[in-house]
């Protein structure tokens, strides 16, 4: 039985259309620089926030109308499981992602999670198989439990990381039954709120220890998955492990995990961290580490991690732009981390969100891609630089120069003289007419 019994498959119309819920702009086999939309921009539903979202938040409980939630049995998730596909088959969505605690009831032992998981991971496959969505990452829910009240892999009880080690390993091979072509790591409550209290440097080797369990276990049973570590610079501690890219990338550097974890950056975490998310995926673009892309936005005015739908096409345009720049997507993609506000508490909410997210990513796509053909913004960075480009400055970037041979060229030229405006206001005048052009 259809669960959205009112909305049909979404369509692409075109931006003559005012239909709400058909896709203005997301043309799936649109082909664009030789590859299709659907391929360029990879979309993810998240089941965590669009199955089993409540909208509850600190001042009261949910407010969502789920017909398909119930009671936390097995049945039940095998249940939502469909629901979840019907949705995701309409959408078009090609991917998505899970914890395991959101697609199967937690047990009263481990071992009774595990058969739960098993039993309701049977039936993703059975729906992958029938409709061709499959998953892009798996993860472990690491943080809800009350057990890891401390963290898991950085907790001060040794029984806590065995059982965020068993809960991996189990996730991992779910995700690899499944074909996930990812596994994310973020770091829950993986950080500390009290410093009196924290020994951080075994904290943190202790969670460079798990990341080897993980990539070892995954060598073992044959995972040939992307691992992803997941930036976020607070929320639910005061200061989490994972603060942004840089820290991470750092980590992973010191312990070994360069060559196996690239980075999963997530919009709302990046601002959360007082950097942009373009800032974010240039960062761990040029530093070889980019992955995957949690698309959400937050809110300027709350100061938390609010996991809006994104709508704002600036800023989608800048994801992409980065994005292109650093080659695209190849296992990862555009995993909606987002839910939607509280009082959006009907199903057919769900659409109207994926829908606006995947039209504001598709012209946010489309205007990025004009930017770079005409290679207007490319030609100004480029100038900025010339200097670098002959006599001093290719010397300093080939190895030819140390510092007496710059003291010897400075004594002789005198002043390093400004020698180029930074243009931002031209910039950003360029970058509005490519927003508003089409
Ligand atoms: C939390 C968050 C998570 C991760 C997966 O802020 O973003 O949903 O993406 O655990
Ligand atoms: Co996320």
């Amino acid at each position: 039985m259809a669960v959205f019994p009112e909305v049909a498959k979404i369509k692409y119309e075109g931006t003559s259309s005012a239909n709400p819920l058909v896709f203005r702009y997301y043309n799936e086999t649109e082909v664009i620089e030789g590859k299709t939309m659907r391929e360029h921009l990879r979309f993810s539903v998240a089941f965590w926030h669009t199955l089993r979202g409540s909208g509850a938040d600190p001042f009261g409980p949910g407010t969502m109308y789920r017909p398909w939630e119930g009671a936390d049995t097995v049945d039940n998730a095998i249940n939502r499981v469909k629901v979840f596909f019907e949705f995701c088959e309409k959408l078009g969505a090609p991917f998505y992602c899970f914890h395991d605690r959101d697609i199967a009831p937690e047990g009263k032992t481990l071992a009774e999670s595990n058969k739960n998981l098993d039993a309701v991971v049977k039936v993703f496959k059975e729906e992958q198989d029938r409709t061709g969505i499959t998953l892009l990452w798996g993860t472990a829910n690491l943080f809800g439990n009350p057990r890891y009240m401390h963290g898991a892999a950085t907790s001060c009880n040794a029984d806590a990381f065995a059982y965020a080690a068993a809960q991996v390993k189990k996730a991992l091979e779910c995700t690899m039954f499944l074909g996930g072509q990812g596994y994310t790591f973020w770091g829950g409550r993986e950080g500390y709120q009290c410093i009196w209290n924290t020994d951080m440097k075994r904290e943190v080797e202790h969670l460079a220890k798990f990341m080897h369990m993980a990539v070892d276990y995954a060598k073992e049973i044959g995972f040939k998955g992307q691992f992803y570590f997941e930036p976020k610079p607070k929320e639910p501690t005061k200061h989490q492990y994972d603060f942004d890219c840089a820290a991470c990338i750092n980590f992973l550097r010191a312990y070994d995990l360069d060559k196996y974890v690239k980075m999963n950056i997530e919009t709302n975490h990046a601002t959360l961290a007082t950097h942009s998310v373009e800032h974010e995926i240039d960062y761990a673009g040029s530093q070889g580490f980019l992955g995957s892309i949690d698309a959400n936005a937050g809110d300027m005015l709350l100061g938390w991690d609010t996991d809006q739908f994104p709508t704002d096409v600036y800023m989608t345009s800048k994801i992409m732009y980065y994005l292109l720049k650093h080659g695209g997507f190849t296992t990862g993609g555009l995993n909606f981390d987002a839910k939607v506000r509280r009082e959006s508490f009907e199903p057919v909410d769900l659409f109207y969100a994926h829908i606006g997210g995947m039209d504001a990513f598709a012209l946010g796509l489309k205007i990025a891609v004009e930017m770079r053909k005409t290679g207007e913004l490319e030609k100004l960075l480029k100038e900025r630089y010339a200097s670098w480009d002959s006599g001093i400055g290719a010397e300093i970037e080939a190895g030819k120069a140390d510092f007496k041979s710059l003291e010897k060229y400075m004594f002789e030229k005198g002043e390093a003289a400004p020698n180029v405006s930074g243009r931002q206001e031209l910039l950003e005048n360029i970058v509005n007419r490519y927003m508003f052009k089409s």
